[in-house]
C-alpha cells in the first residue's frame, strides 16, 4: 500500500480549514467580540437588528439543510485508491485500465437504499456501492450496488418502485423496511422483480460489513479498445475479507443497540489501518456473442453465471482514509453512471439509459444549480475547460471575452479534441427501429435466474429465504397481497413457497415449481472466503482473571488480526493475578452480545452472580445467532451450565495454546450453522 499522497488529496488541501487557534470571525472576516450574548437596548430590552454577526450565524444556521437523497439518502464514503494488476488494453483504451504504473484516486459512498438519513443501517435491503474514479482523463464513476441484478426492467418503472417501498404515504410507516403492504403489493403486480426479490430476501441484504461484501455494475456497459473494437462487459468488486452476513434477529437488535454499526465498522477499520480492499472483476462477452445466451445481455434483472462467463481479477481498490467532514463529502459527492471516460460505454439496457437522465437532475435540486461539479469533492483531478457559465455558487472566474463555439476572437478556443487526442466518441452502434412503447420478448422470462438463485443456495441460506418471506410477508395486511406473492413465488420453487406459506397463514400451493435445475455456486455465500482477521471478539473479563493465560491469549489472537474488546461489569481497570491489567473497553450496559463476531470468556476469581448472568445472556444470545464462543478458566463453568459446551464452534480448555487455535479457526468460520440442526 503506497503511502504516497493522491492527486486528489492534494486537490483538496486547498479547500481544507483548520481553525483551531483562530480568533473568531464573520464569514466577512470581520473579528467578533462576543458570541454568546445579542445586541440588546438594555440588558433586559429588545434585541437590535442592527447586530450584524447575529443576523448572519442565524440565517446560515436556518439554511444548513439540503433535501435528502430520494433513495441511498443513508451513506457513509471513504477515500481510497485504485491498483490496476494488468493492462486491458485488448479491451478498452481507458488510460485507468491501461496503464499499471497509475494509480487512481477514487471515493466510495456506501448507502441503503430506502431508509432515511438518519435511519439504521442494518435494515434489510440492498446496498449501494458507489465509486467514484479520478482518473487523469476525467471521473468515471461506477455507480452500483451490492446485488448484481434489479427490481425493473425500464427505468419508467423506478418512481413506482420507490414509492412502493418507501413508507407508505397515510401514516409514513414503516422506515427503511421493505415488510409492508405497497412494497409486496408492487411485487406481485410486476413480477419482473422475482430475482431481485430472492436477494433481498437472502442474507445479502444484511451485509456484516461494508467491508464484507460484493459491488456489481449490475448493467451491461461497454469496453471500446483504440481499435474501436467493442465488448460487452459487466463490473464486480469481489471482497478480499469474502461476502458475510447477519442474522436477521441480531440485525435486527443492532439497530437498536448501535444504528451506526456500518460506518462504525468502517471508520474504525480505516483508523486502525486496517484498510477494507476490493478486487475489481470483469466479465466480457465479445460482441458477436449478444445471441449466445438463454438471457437477454441488456435485461437488468440477469446476471451472467460466473461459471458460464468467469470473472478477471484485474485490480484492486484500497479504501485508506476517512473522510474530514461528512456533509462536505459525503452528503455532497454526486455520483452519475453517464459519466465515463474514453473507452467505456453505454448499451440500450433501458434501465441504463433512463438512469443517464435521472442522476443530473437530482442533483440540480438536492445541490442547488449547476455548479456541483465545482464542489471540493467533485472536482476531477485533470483540468476541465467549456463555454458554461455562471449559476448559482459560481466559484470559477472565467476570464476573456468569449464563452462560445464556434468563435474566432478566442481563435476557436476551448477547442473539441479529435480521438487521438483523447476526445470522447460515442460507439458507433447501428440503430433503427420503429418508435414503441414496449418490451422486448427476451425481456419475458422472469423467473429462471430467480430459480437459479434459490437452486445455488446451500441449506442453511434457504432456511434463511423461507424465513425472511414468511417475516416480511407476515406483516402485510392484505391476504390478497400475500396470496399473489406465494403465486408468484411457486413459479420459482415450490419448496420455498410452501415453506414461507404455512407461515404467513396462506394454503401452500400444490403445483408449481420450475423446471430449471442448473446452479451457480459463486452465489452462495458458503462458497465464500473465511478469514480470521479484523474480526471483533469480547472478551468477557472479572477481576482476579489469569492474568498471564490472558495475556497470552489476547496476544495470540492479535496476531491472527482479531480485534479484542474487553467487557467487563464496572468502567476502569480490571486487574488479573499477577498484577497485570487492562483497561475495560465496554460494560455489559454499554455494549452487547449482537456487536461481536464472537465471544471469548474466562471471568475472575472476583467474579459474583450478578456477572455470571449478565455474561451467561451474552453467551446465550451470541450462541443463538451462531456466533462463535471461547471459554477458558471460570468459564468453561457457565458454558455447561448454560447448556453451551459440546457444540460446533463452542471451544473450550485452559490449554492456551490449542484454545487459541481452534478458536481461531471458529472465529475465521464466521457462523456455525449446523447448530441450527439441533
Ligand atoms: Fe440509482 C442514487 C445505484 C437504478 C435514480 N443509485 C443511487 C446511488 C446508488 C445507485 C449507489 C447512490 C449514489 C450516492 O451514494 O450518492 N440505482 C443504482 C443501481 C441501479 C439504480 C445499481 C440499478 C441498476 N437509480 C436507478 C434508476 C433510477 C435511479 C432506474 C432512475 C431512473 N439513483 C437515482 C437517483 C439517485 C440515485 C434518484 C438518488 C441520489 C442520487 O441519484 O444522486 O438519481
Amino acid at each position: 500500500m503506497s503511502k504516497k499522497r493522491s492527486r486528489k488529496d492534494e486537490q483538496l488541501d486547498q479547500f481544507r480549514v483548520d481553525d483551531s487557534g483562530k480568533h473568531l470571525t464573520t464569514n466577512h472576516g470581520v473579528k467578533v467580540s462576543e458570541d454568546e450574548f445579542s445586541l440588546k437596548a438594555g440588558v433586559r430590552g429588545p434585541s437590535l437588528l442592527e447586530d450584524f454577526h447575529f443576523r448572519e450565524k442565524m440565517t446560515h444556521f436556518d439554511h444548513e439543510r439540503i433535501p435528502e437523497r430520494i433513495v441511498h439518502a443513508r451513506g457513509f464514503s471513504a477515500h481510497g485508491e485504485f491498483q490496476l494488476y494488468e493492462s486491458l488494453e485488448k479491451y478498452t483504451k481507458a488510460d485507468f485500465l491501461n496503464d499499471t504504473s497509475k494509480t487512481t484516486p477514487t471515493f466510495v459512498r456506501f448507502s441503503t437504499v430506502a431508509g432515511s438519513k438518519g435511519s439504521a443501517e442494518t435494515v434489510r435491503d440492498a446496498r449501494g456501492f458507489a465509486t467514484k474514479f479520478y482518473t487523469e482523463e476525467g471521473n468515471y464513476d461506477l455507480v452500483g450496488n451490492n446485488i448484481p441484478v434489479f427490481f425493473i426492467q425500464d427505468a419508467i418503472k423506478f418512481p413506482d418502485l420507490v414509492h412502493a417501498v418507501k413508507p407508505e404515504p397515510h401514516n409514513a410507516m414503516p422506515q427503511a423496511a421493505s415488510a409492508h403492504d405497497t412494497f409486496w403489493d408492487f411485487v406481485g403486480q410486476n413480477q419482473e422483480s422475482a430475482h431481485m426479490v430472492m436477494w433481498t430476501m437472502s442474507d445479502r441484504a444484511i451485509p456484516r460489513s461494508l467491508r464484507m461484501m460484493e459491488g456489481f455494475g449490475v448493467h451491461t456497459f461497454r469496453l471500446v479498445n483504440n481499435e474501436g473494437k467493442a465488448h460487452f462487459v459487466k463490473f464486480h468488486w469481489k471482497p478480499v475479507l469474502g461476502t458475510h452476513s447477519l442474522v436477521w434477529d441480531e440485525a435486527q437488535k443492532i439497530n437498536g443497540k448501535d444504528p451506526d454499526f456500518h460506518r462504525g465498522d468502517l471508520y474504525n477499520s480505516i483508523e486502525n489501518g486496517d484498510y477494507p480492499e476490493y478486487e475489481l472483476g470483469i466479465q466480457v462477452i465479445p460482441e458477436e456473442d449478444e445471441f449466445k445466451f438463454d438471457f437477454d445481455v441488456l435485461d437488468p434483472t440477469k446476471l451472467w453465471p460466473e461459471e458460464d462467463v468467469p470473472v478477471q481479477i484485474v485490480g484492486k481498490m484500497t479504501l485508506n482514509r476517512n473522510v474530514d467532514n461528512v456533509f462536505a463529502e459525503n452528503e455532497q459527492v454526486a455520483y452519475h453512471p453517464g459519466n465515463v471516460v474514453p473507452g467505456i460505454d453505454f448499451t440500450n439496457d433501458p434501465l441504463l439509459q433512463g438512469r443517464l437522465f435521472s442522476y443530473t437532475d437530482t442533483q440540480l435540486i438536492r445541490l442547488g444549480g449547476p455548479n456541483f461539479h465545482e464542489l471540493p469533492i467533485n472536482r476531477p483531478v485533470c483540468p476541465f475547460f467549456n463555454n458554461q457559465r455562471d449559476g448559482y455558487g459560481r466559484q470559477t472566474i472565467n476570464k476573456g471575452q468569449v464563452s462560445y463555439h464556434k468563435n474566432s476572437l478566442a481563435n476557436n478556443t476551448p477547442t473539441p479534441a479529435s480521438e487521438e487526442e483523447g476526445g470522447y466518441a460515442h460507439y458507433q452502434e447501428k440503430v433503427e427501429g420503429y418508435k414503441i412503447r414496449a418490451r422486448s420478448d427476451s425481456f419475458k422470462d422472469h423467473f429462471s435466474q430467480a430459480t437459479l438463485f434459490w437452486n445455488s443456495m446451500s441449506d442453511h441460506e434457504k432456511e434463511h429465504l423461507i424465513n425472511a418471506f414468511s417475516f416480511e410477508l407476515g406483516k402485510v395486511e392484505s391476504e390478497a397481497v400475500r396470496e399473489e406473492a406465494v403465486k408468484m413465488f411457486a413459479n420459482v420453487s415450490l419448496e420455498l413457497a410452501q415453506g414461507f406459506a404455512k407461515n404467513i397463514g396462506v394454503t401452500p400451493p400444490e403445483s408449481g415449481g420450475s423446471d430449471v435445475k442448473k446452479s451457480s455456486p459463486a452465489l452462495s455465500q458458503a462458497n465464500t472466503v473465511h478469514k480470521p482477521s479484523t474480526r471483533k471478539v469480547g472478551v468477557i473479563l472479572a477481576s482476579g482473571f489469569n492474568g498471564k493465560d490472558v495475556t497470552q491469549a489476547l496476544k495470540e489472537l492479535s496476531s491472527e488480526g482479531i480485534m479484542t474488546e474487553i467487557i467487563s461489569d464496572k468502567q476502569g481497570m480490571v486487574k488479573g493475578d499477577d498484577g497485570s491489567e487492562f483497561k475495560v473497553d465496554h460494560t455489559f450496559l454499554t455494549t452487547d452480545s449482537v456487536l461481536y463476531d464472537a465471544l471469548y470468556a474466562v471471568g475472575g476469581s472476583d467474579e459474583e452472580e450478578a456477572f455470571k448472568k449478565h455474561a451467561s445472556h451474552f453467551l446465550n444470545e451470541a450462541f443463538s445467532h451462531y456466533k462463535p464462543l471461547g471459554a477458558t478458566h471460570n468459564a468453561v463453568q457457565w458454558l455447561s451450565d448454560n447448556k453451551l459446551a459440546d457444540h460446533s464452534g463452542v471451544v473450550a480448555g485452559d490449554d492456551v495454546k490449542g484454545f487459541t487455535e481452534d478458536f481461531v479457526q471458529a472465529v475465521a468460520a464466521h457462523r456455525h450453522w449446523d447448530r441450527q440442526l439441533i
